[in-house]
Parts: C-alpha cells; structure tokens; sequence
C-alpha cells in the first residue's frame, strides 16, 4: 500500500511523537510497538495494574492520568509524566481533586480516564460513581490543580469523551449508557452542552453490531475523536461473547464534521484484537481498550495508547490517510 503524506489531520505538528514503521511483511493498517507492553504489572508500590489511560503532550514531554488499580483492588486515577511517552513515570498517590472553590472533593472510585485540551483547561472525563457508573468530569491548567466539577450525565453511562472543540458553538460529549455492572449491551450516544455544565440534546450516534461480530454486543467511545478533512475520526471498542466471556476489539468510524451524529464510515472489521499475550492473558483476559492517541498533524501518524487484558498499557501505530482509505474500503455504512 503506497502512502501519501498530507495534512489530512487538522492540529499540531507533534515531532518527538513515538513512533515505529509498520514490521516488514505486515500489511496491518494498524500495527503494535514491538516494546508493548510500556507498563506492566505493579508498577507503583500501591497499585497493581495501570491500563485504560490517557495522554497528551504537554512543554516539551508527555503527562497523562492514569487508571490504577490499587492493591485492594479499586480504580483510582493517578498523574504521570513522560520524556518519550513510552517510558512513564507514575505517582503513587492518587490526584487529589478539589471543587470549584479549591475545597476537597474526592473521588470514591474512578476509572477509564480521557484527556483533551479545549482553550487553557484540559479536561478529564472518567468513569465515575454517582450511585451507579456515571461519567466523571474535571480539568487542570497545570496537572497540579485538578479540579472536579458536576457529573454531566445521570448513571448509567460510561465511556465519557468529549470532542476537541465546540461543534456549532457547543461542547460535544459521546457517551455509552449502560448498567452498573458488565453490561451485556451498548450503543454510543452524544449530547450537547453550551456551558460543559448542562447536557442535552442527545443523539444516537451508532449501534452495536453491524455486520461485524467483533463488535456485536456493545461498542463504546475511545479516544477524543481525531478531526480531519474527511470527518472526525472516531477509534471506538467493540465487544463480543464468547463461552469464556467477553473479547475487546479496536475498530474506528469517520463521522461527520458538522454533525457528529451522522457516521459516514464504520470499520466492518476490527482494527487490532486481542492475540499478543499481553492481550489475551491478564486480570481480565482478552482486552484491547483504547483511550488516547496522539498525532503528528503534517505526517499523519497516529500511535494509539490503549490498555491490555486490564492490566497492561501498550501503544499502537497508524497512518491516517491509509486508515481513512481502509476504513472507507471496509466500510459497512
Ligand atoms: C469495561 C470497563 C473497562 C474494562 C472492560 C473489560 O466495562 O470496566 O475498564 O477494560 O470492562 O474488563
């Protein structure tokens, strides 16, 4: 596959973004860091597994927030920084959020975080507990300050991510409503919002299934979409069944620019799925969980930071204008 190098994404150039060349003889359109996994199994002396987290460049290295899963066995967030985005440096502690008034505002349980920067604030959503699994939402300036504001969506609902700027002047959050437990269905919404504090005009983005079983029990937003010149580049999770239980898989749909509930591309194949036994074995086996990605603008690669089998964190490799042109190939819209 030739591949020609534009400025299909629109954003920032990202030099020192990691990056490794499709492994010869593989005609993956998405293809794993041969060092995966990044982190693995106790990698803070009070947590035991660090997976399903977000990152972005932030001067003139990485920081990110991070699930941890301590050793009692509950998810908590936890701040980390990085020179190379590969190598990560975790805090033990858990980030301690304040309110608006820089009061104390814990969280009791926390967990599948995304970040994205919108003007000066990076927001954070997460995996929240509002009575029941709820979206969790809160920014910094400085990855010091983290403050913790009001839940935008009543339970249950996971998979929080909000686009990277306002879409006809609102916010833009999709979302995947849910049960409090290991839902056996899911399809992903959108609401608006004109103040990121009151949510509403919900619409159905895409359901699960399709002509895809990799993807045909529930599907959920992954990382913040990606905008380009051919639509918001969406990676999304699809779960199947099996008699052993669940399997992640990693697809993507391009949605519209101006209306992002309208998805004009959706993979009818999956991406990348669990077969490294980074993937298929760990607390819970055969997970593949994207959360983040970064991006060079003006070469068009894409690493993609996902977790692995709930226990591991791992990165992925794509080029966009390859992925877009695989994705309308396999398009099942
Ligand atoms: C989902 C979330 C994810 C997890 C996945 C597989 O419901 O809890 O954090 O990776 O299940 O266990």
């Amino acid at each position: 596959m030739s591949v020609s190098k534009s400025s299909t994404i629109i954003g920032e150039p990202l030099p020192n973004l990691p990056w490794e060349e499709r492994p010869a003889g593989s005609s993956d359109v998405m293809w794993r860091y041969s060092a995966n996994p990044i982190i693995g199994w106790n990698p803070i002396p009070s947590g035991a597994r660090a997976y399903n987290s977000a990152v972005v460049p932030y001067g003139d290295g990485f920081v990110g927030v991070f699930r941890i899963d301590s050793k009692s066995g509950r998810a908590g967030l936890h701040f980390g920084r990085s020179k190379d985005a590969l190598n990560w440096d975790l805090e033990d502690k858990m980030i301690d959020w304040v309110d608006e008034n820089g009061n104390p505002n814990p969280n009791s349980f926390a967990y599948d975080p995304r970040v994205v920067k919108i003007d000066d604030r990076y927001y954070i959503t997460w995996c929240d507990d509002l009575g029941g699994a709820s979206i969790g939402m809160g920014y910094t300036k400085d990855f010091k300050t983290f403050v913790k504001t009001e839940n935008p969506l009543m339970p249950f609902n996971r998979n929080g991510v909000l686009f990277p700027r306002k879409i006809n002047g609102e916010y833009v959050l999709l979302s995947r409503p849910s049960d409090s437990a290991h839902t056996p269905f899911g399809d992903i919404f959108l609401s608006h919002s004109k103040d990121m504090t009151y949510w509403g005009k919900h619409r159905l983005v895409m359901k699960a299934g399709g002509s895809g079983w990799w993807q045909g029990v529930k599907i959920g937003a992954g990382p913040i979409p990606i905008e380009t010149k051919e639509g918001w580049l969406m990676f999304y999770h699809g779960v199947s069944t099996t008699c052993s239980g669940f399997v992640y898989s990693i697809g993507a749909a391009i949605l519209d620019i101006d209306d992002p509930s309208k998805v004009l591309y959706r993979t009818r194949g999956y991406l990348l799925t669990p077969e490294k036994s980074y993937e298929s074995t760990g607390f819970v086996p055969n997970v593949t969980f994207p959360c983040a990605t970064m991006y060079d603008a003006p070469s068009g690669k894409i690493a993609i930071y996902y977790g692995a089998a709930d226990t591991y964190s791992a990165v992925a490799f794509t080029q966009v204008d390859e992925l877009i042109d695989f994705i309308k190939n396999d398009s099942e819209v």
